[in-house]
């Protein structure tokens, strides 16, 4: 029985453009045997960074966290395939890169702070849904 596609909202957060890490995160989606369905290099707006985090605005780290997203060069990608929500996660490894990410995932191999993992993945079918419509509205 196959699974059904899905699609998911990969952020290559600023620190992941800035270290150089645009290639090696893209090599690992599409060795998973993920589809890339769009893709923008872009700096984001705070209204977007805020409407994308929405979910942590009560955090302590929150203002941060938006400064961090403004604060340069991203790459925005909608990756597509069989269960992608979860295969991308996967890839990406736990929250903290050091007590959550195993070695092997993106941000085991490449992260030390919890702020600064260098991927986002959606977390869910709705989330993904509101995500690609944020950054993507013509998809
Ligand atoms: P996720 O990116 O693994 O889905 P979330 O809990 O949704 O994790 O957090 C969103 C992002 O907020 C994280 O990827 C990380 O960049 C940042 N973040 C989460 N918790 C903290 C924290 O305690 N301090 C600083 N930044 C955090």
């Amino acid at each position: 029985m196959s699974e059904a596609t899905e699609r998911s909202l990969v952020l290559i957060k600023p620190d992941g453009v800035a270290r150089g890490f645009v290639g090696e995160v893209i090599a690992r989606i599409e060795r998973k045997g993920l589809a890339l369905v769009a893709m923008e290099h872009r700096l984001t707006t705070v209204a977007v960074a805020k409407e994308h985090y929405a979910e942590h605005a009560e955090r302590p780290f929150y203002g941060s966290l938006v400064d961090f997203i403004t604060g340069g060069p991203l790459v925005a990608l909608v990756i597509e395939g069989p269960r992608a929500i979860a295969a991308f996660r996967q890839l990406a490894g736990g929250t903290d890169p050091v007590e959550k990410a195993a070695p092997g995932t993106i941000r085991g191999d490449f992260a030390l702070e919890v702020q600064f993992n260098i991927v986002h993945g959606s977390d869910s079918a709705e989330s993904a849904a509101r995500e690609i419509g944020l950054w993507f509205p013509n998809l």
